[in-house]
């Protein structure tokens, strides 16, 4: 992790010849559970990682915003004042340069929350990180917390942690365009070392559940079966819009208000697809709180049925699971695992799975083995552990 904050720093200064002020850095995240739920006002549980990617930046005398990351050599720049245009500030950054849009994003979106973007310094920025991209781990809502905590210090903007929420979440849907809902944000933001962010998406209130992962004897295995996603495709949107119609029709505000015997009494009225996709929201809410329980009552050994419950309703009714990532699952829990679900919005990404210790390299070798008997590339696999949210690393 040092190591990490070395580069981020060497980054920096080959690229621009000083020293930056200071490093901040924010998590990826897992979520251990409510997958979609974000959205539908309910809950979620997910956990920052140890993995995070870091910004190294200092202020300027002028307007100008230079922003670089390690993946390559291109600087994006503009002045401060026309990132106020919004996403069409991007219009002139060639292909290199698209991943510009997650700092800027966040200029552009505490502009948005009252910072006077006309009147504050420039920056330079320089970002890496070892969150994977497209691992279904939150690489976007790392970059956009490690810039919104390190620009609301040097600018002492004075937010607080669900304003710069806000912030990172509008940064995502109204300028990268992403239509996502609070999780990623909220527990790269907010994440407590050793514990689980238990989020009403709702009213934004949440607390810690501990996961004592350690005195049971149990790890977080990552199984990133190398498929990727696109949180911006069609299907992510037509699973929030399936979610909208139920809600509609049930009359509803959000699925969150949605008891299972109401879901069940209106089974007639919903088209079969709506009904499938609604089923999902309702049970996987109660699966988050029923989670929430066991954890906080009998600890982690008791909840790898629900993550299990969990990855069905998500393969069957809400149809966002890929071959790969069932096959992941089913061999985890055949060679040792308590439990195993796909994490994230799916369509390829990432499996985690609640795994004894001791059994970890033999789950390891059998999902080895399986995707190479089914033709299916190399998947990567990591233990991850709850970290600490978004904070100054120098
Ligand atoms: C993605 C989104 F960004 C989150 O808001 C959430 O909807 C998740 O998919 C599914 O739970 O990570």
């Amino acid at each position: 992790m040092s190591e990490l904050i070395d580069d981020t720093q060497a980054g920096f200064e080959r690229r621009y010849s000083y020293a930056p002020s200071g490093i901040w850095s924010s998590p990826g995240r897992v979520n251990l559970i409510g997958e979609h739920t974000d959205y539908n006002e309910g809950f979620v549980l997910p956990f920052a990682i140890d993995r995070r990617t870091f910004a190294a930046l200092a202020l300027r005398d002028d307007d100008v915003v230079r922003v670089s990351s390690a993946a390559s050599d291109e600087i994006v720049s503009m002045k401060l004042a026309d990132v106020s245009a919004g996403a069409s500030a991007m219009e002139g950054v060639g292909d290199a340069g698209r991943w510009a849009a997650y700092p800027l994003g966040v200029v552009w979106a505490l502009g948005q929350l009252g910072a006077d973007l006309a009147g504050l310094p420039g920056f330079d920025v320089h970002v890496d990180s070892d969150v994977p991209i497209g691992a279904g781990l939150s690489s976007s809502a790392a970059i956009e917390g490690a810039l919104a905590t390190a620009l609301n210090e040097v600018w002492r903007l004075g937010f607080d942690g669900a304003q710069l929420v806000d912030v990172c979440h509008r940064a995502e849907n109204d300028f990268v365009g992403a239509p996502t809902g609070i999780l990623d944000q909220s527990a790269s933001l907010l994440s407590q070392e050793g514990a689980a962010l238990f989020l009403d998406c709702r009213d934004g209130s949440s607390s810690t559940v501990d996961l004592r992962l350690e005195e049971s004897d149990l790890a977080i295995l990552v199984i990133d079966t190398k498929v990727a996603h696109e949180h911006a495709s069609g299907d992510y949107a037509a699973r929030r819009e399936a979610c909208e119609t139920a809600a509609r029709e049930l009359g509803v505000r959000a699925l969150r208000d949605v008891t299972w015997p109401q879901l069940l009494a209106a089974r007639d009225r919903l088209d079969g697809v709506v009904y499938r996709r609604a089923r999902h929201i309702v049970t996987e809410n109660q699966r988050v709180l029923d989670t929430v329980e066991v954890l906080r009552n009998e600890g982690p050994t008791g909840i790898g049925d629900l993550m299990f419950a969990s990855h069905r309703s998500m393969r069957d009714d809400f149809e966002i699971s890929t071959p790969e990532l069932d096959l992941a699952v089913e061999i985890a829990l055949n060679y040792g695992a308590l439990g195993a679900r796909m994490t994230g919005g799916g369509f390829g990404g990432s499996v985690i799975a609640l795994t004894p210790v001791p059994m970890i390299t033999h789950v390891q070798v059998a999902i080895d083995g399986a995707f190479a008997e089914h033709g299916y590339g190399g998947p990567e696999m990591f233990l991850v552990w709850p970290s600490q949210g978004a904070r100054r690393d120098r």
